[in-house]
């Protein structure tokens, strides 16, 4: 039987753009793609809130692989925006010349393994189906909003707005009562962009976190210049460095140094803004527990400086959890929101949100009325996008089935069982913990070297092994088990923010280097382990 398509691609984001550029240009096979919303862009597209932003600095949130797209584009701020990433993927995407290869406002509603012809069915939300030998799922780690644990969402008669799937128009919050559930990185930046503008803005607040300063401003013309001219350098420096960011190495640990040698290595770090101040303090924030602690009190003491209110402050101090074992939040003006005489912040870890009514929010103590509520309540992480709809493998075992008790693969890429199928962005990989645009480009180049090799050796199919599987599987949770992150339960990183989702391991948490290593010396090894048949 012939097959309609070398290779699916699903989504067109960062990595779906990508896939389609290597698998139809570079290696010349037939690609289809599919992508749910109306344009590419992939997160940039649907997360159009206002204040989104990206906190890892723009020159290295970007494609690396062409020295053409390096040297073209030119960031006009630090830290871009939304918009400039979405403009940057638009064009991105005309350059290579992918967007013919998708269609649109079509989304992938089943994925079905057909033992005898060795193919994949898609079937699509338009009623089509088509066939694939390939599948590359790039539908990312954060494409499905959780569902908050509280009942009412749809009965509220003002309005509602998710920021995962913000409405593509400006929203005008002047005069309006607004409530935002939720304090991640989503929630902070919401908030300090809308909270001047709205005539009261109540923050209903489970977790507080720990924002440090982003440091945006922009880029002038030298400094384009420069990073245009020096991408490969700069690119070079990154894949070798732990989250995959070119800054400098931290000292060996917090603990090695007087007090006021530690501070004035945290207020450095603190004045450069971002990442820096994980990646560029000490190197045992993450491994010791007390060196951690240096560093989630140093945070505390400039929340303290920065909200006028002292029961406030407190309430904003972070102190169930270890800093940096929750994704880090970044914020510019978040501190000062909350000193404005129109914002409120309510405390619902000791008093939970129950509801949503028609007239606003019910807590266990109290009942607020809004006229708009924005739900930051976070994403159902890394396996809620590969299960919203059912993909079945060999012997007709679904995927969900086969997840049950939490994910099980090799390298974050290929599950036992489902052959030619490779999860970009997928669960127990590197990602969250890394520039993703980096390790999205390796995963791919990893996938169509596989792809390629199963080609040029005549076998119709590539799956992990299930020795591999186990190996990886055992290796990814051994290493979350030792480290700091095992101690903050109620995380993305660990299913623990989904009621009922199995908790453990989704990430490997041994960095971004080693596990390019691990990739690199399995595809020099002939890729020892997937079987080829
Ligand atoms: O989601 P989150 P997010 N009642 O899960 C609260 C990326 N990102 O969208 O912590 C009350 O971090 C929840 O409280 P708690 C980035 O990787 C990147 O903010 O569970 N509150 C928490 O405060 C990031 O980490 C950028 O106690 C409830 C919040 O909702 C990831 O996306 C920008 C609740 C969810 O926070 C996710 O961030 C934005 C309930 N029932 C996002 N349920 C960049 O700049 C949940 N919450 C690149």
């Amino acid at each position: 039987m012939t097959v309609d398509h070398d290779v699916v691609v699903i989504g067109a984001g960062f990595s779906g753009l990508y896939a389609v550029h290597k698998f139809r240009d570079q290696l010349g096979l037939s690609v289809q793609g599919f992508e749910a919303a109306g344009g590419v862009g992939g997160t940039w597209w649907f997360n159009r809130y206002p204040g989104a932003r990206c906190d890892t600095e723009s020159v290295h949130y970007s494609y690396s692989f062409s020295d053409e797209l390096q040297r073209e584009w030119r960031w006009t701020e630090k830290y871009a925006g939304q918009q400039e990433i979405l403009d940057y993927l638009e064009w991105a995407a005309d350059k290579l010349d992918v967007r013919r290869s998708f269609r649109l406002d079509t989304r992938v509603t089943s994925l079905t393994w057909d033992e005898v012809s060795a193919h994949w069915t898609v079937a699509t939300s338009d009623g089509a189906e088509c066939t694939a030998r390939f599948v590359i799922s790039a539908v990312g780690a954060m494409s499905v909003p959780k569902r908050p644990e509280f009942t009412g969402i749809d009965s509220f008669a003002g309005e509602l707005y998710w920021t995962s799937s913000w409405p593509d128009r400006q929203v005008d919050f002047a005069g309006k009562r607004v409530a935002v559930v939720g304090t991640g990185s989503t929630g902070i930046q919401v908030i300090q962009e809308i909270a001047p503008n709205t005539r009261h803005l109540t923050v209903f607040q489970r977790t507080p976190n720990y924002a440090v300063p982003l440091g945006n401003g922009p880029v002038d013309a030298e400094q384009q210049r420069w990073n245009a001219e020096n991408w490969k350098e700069l690119r070079g420096d990154s894949r070798e460095r732990v989250g995959d960011l070119p800054y400098d190495r931290p000292a060996p640990s917090a603990l090695a140094v007087d007090p006021e040698e530690r501070t004035r290595v945290y207020d450095r770090e603190w004045q450069h803004g971002g990442f820096r101040f994980l990646t560029s303090t000490f190197g045992d924030l993450m491994v010791n527990e007390t060196a951690n602690e240096t560093a989630a009190s140093y945070i505390r003491d400039r929340i303290r400086e920065r909200v006028h209110d002292p029961v406030t402050a407190e309430l904003l101090c972070p102190d169930d959890h270890l800093y940096g074992t929750k994704r880090p939040t970044f914020e510019t003006s978040y501190y000062e929101a909350f000193s404005l005489a129109h914002v409120d912040l309510v405390d619902v870890r000791s008093a939970p949100i129950e509801a949503i009514t028609p007239t606003g929010i019910r807590t266990t103590q109290a009942s607020y009325d809004f006229d708009a509520i924005i739900l930051a309540t976070g994403f159902d992480a890394f396996t809620g996008p590969a299960l919203t709809f059912p993909t079945t493998g060999r012997d007709g075992v679904s995927l969900r089935d086969t997840w049950a008790d939490g994910p099980a693969n090799y390298l974050g890429l290929q599950v036992a069982g489902y052959p030619n199928l490779f999860t970009i962005s997928g669960p127990l990989s590197v990602v969250s913990q890394t520039n993703s645009p980096l390790i999205i480009e390796d995963q791919i180049d990893f996938a169509a070297d596989a792809v390629q090799t199963t080609l040029s050796r005549g076998a119709r199919t590539v799956e992990a092994t299930p020795e591999a599987e186990k190996a990886w599987t055992r290796l990814v949770n051994d290493v979350y088990r030792m480290s700091l992150f095992a101690k903050t339960e109620k995380s993305w990183y660990t299913g623990g923010n989904i009621e009922g989702k199995p908790k453990g391991a989704y990430v490997f948490f041994a960095g971004s280097p080693l596990y390019r290593q691990i990739m690199v010396q399995a595809a020099e090894s002939g890729f020892a382990g997937l079987s080829f048949d």
